[in-house]
């Protein structure tokens, strides 16, 4: 952090320095200055001798880790991050070239002023501050640690819960004879009835255990066991059932957390989930790449097998005859076209036991709401959504679920809701928060209200990123970005909405509620292209003619030199997804043209087969960059929707010719694509801002591309192709990286494991400690009923 006083007492010849750079800031004439402008700035600043000898002075120092200046004759206000997810605010009067360091609520007020235009400030605007309730809350100190919550909490809380030895026995105790599924008693039964019952209960049935033939089933023991207060749960036999007891014995002799969390990781609690996403079309067919309905459609189908299949072999081993249930309820669209978004239930293909439930929006009125709305406006309907299908889940689960985890900030909020209704662990995974997406989002909110309604959105956002027990983030960066850039959830922590409300402590990301668990991409269908046996040959004709054959409604260009390699593409068309800007890229650099064909999959070809304003105008702009380009012989634009298999065997397709993927987004959350397309053995490029930063290891496993900077992205291309053209081993090289990567990284079945292990350490700490935050509840409660309700209506 940048000390303040130590910043005191500056030379003449540093003062005057800082005047002139002070007043070329003004000079720019613009409000904000953004990081990457104050760069530049001070890069051509120091370049003259005068002032290069202050490069390094302290005051500069606060320029250079400056995230955004706002600006506004004589006054200079910087919002400063000296460190990952650390902030200091600063003001600088131009004139007397005088500074100093002010609170986050001043530098939002400035903030305000200079969005209205005024130079009055609303004292008496509502103001956001979770920090009290949280004062006494574990808290983790290092950056480094951010995404690792449940490892700190379970260090943090059992040192504290086991200091009283006796009070941390009785929790423990309670907790264990909590367990029950459908009328059936689990764990310990009533014949034992303290806790030194229960030690001496498991001296005597690890006596009576290790007499036993280890491979034993419990219905062999399960007699004798229950007599001595013992019920199923403990494992399916009896090498099993002897694990788990020496560890609870362990946690009442000398407990440490690894021990603790092993042990909570196999308690029988999670048989019932619910998996909330209200938006969009959620189905299993026609559905991907429509606005709206992209990678967590994908997400959520691939994360519920492999919760269904984890939840199974765990509960297998606790020894018991269950089947998990899993609901993922969305809404139900009359008006739902070629997919199946109409229909009340839909089994979810590979899974025995998981469905999809709709549960249709209402208005006020009670009727139905027919047609597909926007997730940017789906907020008037949540709440009646969330009551409706409380009820819904209720009477299809046959009781409460025992975990919701909510998707992106509509399920979120949903998620929030029900929760709090049926009082059960919520987990939040936001996939894509809007926030980071759109520049200056919440301080021009009213500009973007009609369009985006963005008020409603951050506000529950806040909401329920407050409330949930725990949240899952892909990647590190969601939470706390990098030393240059800033995490998305840590954008939530202040922030303005000029005449709305200012969040001086919003959600801080040192809370041991974050945790990284990366998902995968679905091995069954994207696998490398050298696993010939496993590949769709059948489809090679089919995929051949999409890409090389003639134009039609749903094709555009013709390929003409098929000996090229193509360079891939395929994503939903929307603005961010900066797919118009590629083809740009590519018409303006003719060594791109040279070297490879470009091959796009996105959206469609006519603008009337589209409900979306931003896909609209995409479709525009692309024909548009046919013509001005002339791109009909070297870009191939399929505007159809590839169902899984074809879009995997295309990944290899493209790989066979010894090409490339990439994904120029402005800014992409995760990257299912990039992850696909890794794992099918090609070459990626792809963004820097977002989970591709992370997910790629620059010019080993992939490329990075900055997508403000198309020219270099281009040429970076160009000489890729141009390279392997020379070595083909390089293909191979940068090919098997990304195989290995994606193996190690981001798979399927560790996700479950991890998922699953949360749940029940959470779920713990939330009942035996005060982990509720019953204040911060009652706060938030206040904050919807006040503000989100009357937004959304
Ligand atoms: N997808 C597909 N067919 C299409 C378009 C997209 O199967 O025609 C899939 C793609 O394979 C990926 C997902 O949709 O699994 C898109 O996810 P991603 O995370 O890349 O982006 P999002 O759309 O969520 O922003
Ligand atoms: C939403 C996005 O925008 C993508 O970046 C993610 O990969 C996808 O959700 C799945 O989490």
């Amino acid at each position: 952090m940048i000390d303040v006083e130590e910043l005191d007492g500056l030379d003449p010849e540093l003062r005057k320095s800082l005047y002139l750079f002070l007043r070329e800031m003004i000079r720019k004439e613009k409000p904000f200055l953004l990081r990457s402008e104050l760069q530049d700035m001070l890069a051509d600043f120091f370049e003259d001798e005068e002032h290069g000898r202050h490069e390094s002075a302290l005051v500069f120092e606060v320029f250079r880790y400056t995230q955004v200046a706002t600006i506004r004759n004589p006054w200079v206000y910087l919002a400063v991050r000296p460190e990952i997810a650390k902030w200091q605010y600063f003001r600088f009067h131009v004139e007397d070239v005088l500074f100093d360091e002010i609170g986050a609520s001043d530098y939002l007020k400035f903030d305000e002023m200079q969005v209205n235009n005024s130079t009055q400030v609303d004292e008496f605007l509502l103001e956001i501050d979770l920090e009290p309730f949280n004062r006494e809350f574990p808290k983790l100190n290092e950056y480094t640690y951010i995404g690792k919550g449940v490892d700190f909490l379970n260090r943090h809380l059992s040192g504290q819960f086991f200091q009283d030895k006796k009070r941390g026995h009785e929790k423990l105790f309670e907790f264990l004879r909590l367990h029950q599924i459908e009328g059936k008693q689990l764990m310990l039964n009533g014949h034992i009835e303290t806790v030194s019952g229960l030690r001496s209960a498991l001296r005597k049935a690890l006596t009576f255990l290790k007499k036993q033939d280890p491979s034993q089933k419990w219905s062999g023991i399960s007699r004798h066991m229950q007599t001595l207060g013992f019920q199923p749960g403990w494992g399916k036999d009896v090498e099993r059932v002897r694990e788990n007891l020496e560890l609870l014995r362990e946690i009442l002799e000398a407990p440490t957390p690894n021990i603790l969390a092993s042990f909570l990781s196999r308690i029988p609690m999670i048989f019932k989930l619910v998996i909330v996403s209200p938006h969009g079309y959620f189905g299993q067919s026609n559905v991907l790449g429509r606005p709206d309905t992209g990678g967590q459609i994908v997400y959520i189908l691939d994360q519920v097998r492999a919760l269904e299949k984890e939840m199974r072999r765990q509960i297998k081993e606790q020894g018991l005859e269950i089947e998990p249930e899993i609901v993922v309820l969305t809404r139900q669209i009359p008006e739902a076209g070629d997919t199946t978004c109409n229909q009340r239930q839909e089994d979810i293909v590979g899974t025995s036991n998981a469905r999809i439930l709709r549960v249709p929006f209402r208005y006020p009125s009670g009727e139905i709401v027919p047609h597909w709305i926007s997730r940017f406006h789906v907020w008037p309907f949540l709440e009646r959504f969330a009551l409706d299908s409380t009820q819904e889940v209720h009477s299809e689960l046959k009781g409460r679920p025992d975990l919701i985890i909510g998707n992106y900030s509509d399920g979120n909020l949903v998620a929030s809701l029900m929760s709090k209704k049926m009082n059960i662990t919520q987990c939040n995974i936001a996939h894509a928060l809007e926030k980071s997406k759109y520049l200056f989002s919440s301080q021009y909110w009213k500009d973007n209200e009609a369009q985006y309604r963005f008020s409603s959105q951050f506000t529950a956002d806040l909401i329920a990123m407050n409330t949930a027990d725990f949240i899952i983030t892909s990647t590190y960066q969601e939470i706390a970005g990098t030393e240059e850039s800033v995490g998305q959830y840590e954008t939530y922590n202040a922030f303005t909405m000029p005449d709305l409300y200012r969040v001086v402590s919003g959600i801080d990301v040192f809370d041991p509620k974050f945790n990284v668990v990366s998902p995968g991409a679905d091995e069954n269908v994207y696998f490398p292209y050298y696993e010939k046996d496993r590949r769709l040959t059948e489809l090679h004709d089919e995929l051949s003619d999409y890409i090389y054959g003639p134009p039609g409604d749903w094709a555009k260009g013709e390929l003409q030199d098929r000996t090229k390699p193509i360079l891939f593409t395929m994503a939903r068309l929307d603005r961010i997804k900066n797919l118009t800007s590629l083809v740009r890229w590519y018409g303006e650099n003719p060594e791109l043209r040279q070297e490879a064909n470009l091959v796009l999959v996105a959206g469609s070809l006519d603008v009337r087969d589209s409900q979306d304003e931003e896909e609209k105008a995409c479709i525009q702009e692309m024909h548009r960059l046919f013509e001005e380009f002339d791109l009909h012989e070297q870009v191939r634009w399929l505007g159809t929707r590839l169902d899984k298999n074809m879009s995997g065997e295309l990944y290899r397709f493209i790989a066979d010719s010894r090409g490339a993927f990439v994904q120029p987004a402005l800014f992409e959350a995760f990257g299912l694509t990039v992850v696909e397309a890794m794992n099918s053995g090609l070459p990626t490029f792809a963004t820097i801002f977002g989970g591709p930063l992370e997910i790629i290891e620059d010019g080993k496993s992939g490329f990075h591309i900055d997508p403000t900077h198309g020219d270099e992205a281009a040429g970076l291309m160009a000489n890729f192709f141009s390279r392997c053209r020379a070595d083909a081993s390089y293909w191979d090289t940068i090919s098997n990286n990304s195989i290995k990567r994606v193996e190690e990284k981001y798979n399927w079945r560790l996700y479950a494991q991890r998922l699953l292990s949360f749940s029940r350490i959470y779920g713990f700490w939330k009942y035996v400690s005060n982990l509720e935050r019953d204040e911060t509840r009652r706060y938030l409660d206040m904050f919807y009923s006040l503000k989100m309700r009357s937004l959304s209506h």
